[in-house]
Parts: structure tokens; sequence; C-alpha cells
């Protein structure tokens, strides 16, 4: 039942996977598995059902769904569980990646995906940390110390300097 990791990507081609590269470095940032595939909405649905079906099932958690241009491979996912998906919408053509994110973003009431920026890997994993972390103490303490880290990180004090 729970043989499968926390978070399931996919992406619509094999161009897409550089683009997955900060999610996964975050997803292993915060010591979440993941696995990711290669899985096309439009030149092989069978096989996108059957994976999703067989993910659930094995225990994943999220689904994590990136693509380019036309872009409905996140939309397909959400259609096919009830599981949180979230959608990251690439830049794979002469439009800078607005034709993904509005195809991604526009899905019909009752079949949501959480959408990130356009290449917003990153944050598609900072998102999964927060659901899991709903559940998951020990995730939920991580995401809290990058918090903190971050804020550490973006803080900046100017003293006005004293004329004696
Ligand atoms: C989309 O079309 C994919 O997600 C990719 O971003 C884009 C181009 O795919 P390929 O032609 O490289 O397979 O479906």
């Amino acid at each position: 039942m729970t043989s499968a990791p926390a978070v399931a990507l996919i992406c619509g081609s094999r161009s897409d996977l550089p683009a997955l590269q900060g999610c996964i470095e975050q997803l292993d940032a915060y010591q979440i598995g993941w696995e990711a595939s290669v899985i096309s909405a439009h030149r092989q649905p069978e096989a996108l059902r059957a994976y999703v079906a067989e993910a659930e099932a094995a225990g994943t958690r999220i689904f994590i769904a990136a693509a380019g241009l036309a872009a409905h491979l996140p939309g397909v996912v959400a259609s096919l569980t009830q599981l949180p998906v979230i959608g990251i919408p690439l830049d794979a053509g002469g439009l800078g990646g607005q034709d993904a994110l509005l195809a991604i973003v526009q899905m019909p009431p009752g079949v949501p995906v959480a959408t990130v920026a356009v290449g917003g890997a990153r944050n598609a994993a900072h998102l999964a940390a927060r659901i899991l972390a709903l559940g998951d103490a020990a995730v939920a303490e991580r995401v809290a110390a990058f918090r903190r880290e971050q804020a550490g990180r973006a803080e900046l004090r100017i003293q006005p300097r004293v004329e004696r």
C-alpha cells in the first residue's frame, strides 16, 4: 500500500526533464521520496491512465505534472485521481509558457490543479511539502526550518551612521 514514494513527478516529454531539476533538488532537501516518469497525455493516454492508477494504489500522496504547449498532462492526471495534483507550466515554445500556464490553470470546477508559475518547479516541491506536512511532523519541521533559514537570508538591517 505504501511502496511508492510520496510524490510522483510526471512530465510530458523527455525534453521537459531538465525543467524538473529544481523540484527534485527541493524534494531531496525535504527528504521527501519521489519518482519521475515521462508519459505524454496526448501520445500515451492509456499508459498515463494505468500509471496514475498504479501509483495511487501503491501509496503515492501527490502528483506533480509538468508540461509545455497545450499542456493537458496535469489536468488529465487530475481527472484520473482524487489525490492533489500540482501543475508546472513549462516554456516550450514561442509563447513563453503563457500557453501552458493558461491550459493548466483553467480547470473546470471539481477538477483542480494547483498551478505554480511558468518554470516554477521549486515551488511545486515547496507546495507538496506543505501538503505532506499536514500529516507528517518531520516534514512540517523541515518546512519550518527552511522558512527560518530563508527569512535569515532575506534579513538586512541598515543602521544610521552616528555622527561624532
Ligand atoms: C508538451 O509538448 C511537452 O510537455 C513538451 O513540453 C512539449 C514538446 O514536446 P516534445 O515535442 O519535445 O516531445 O506536450
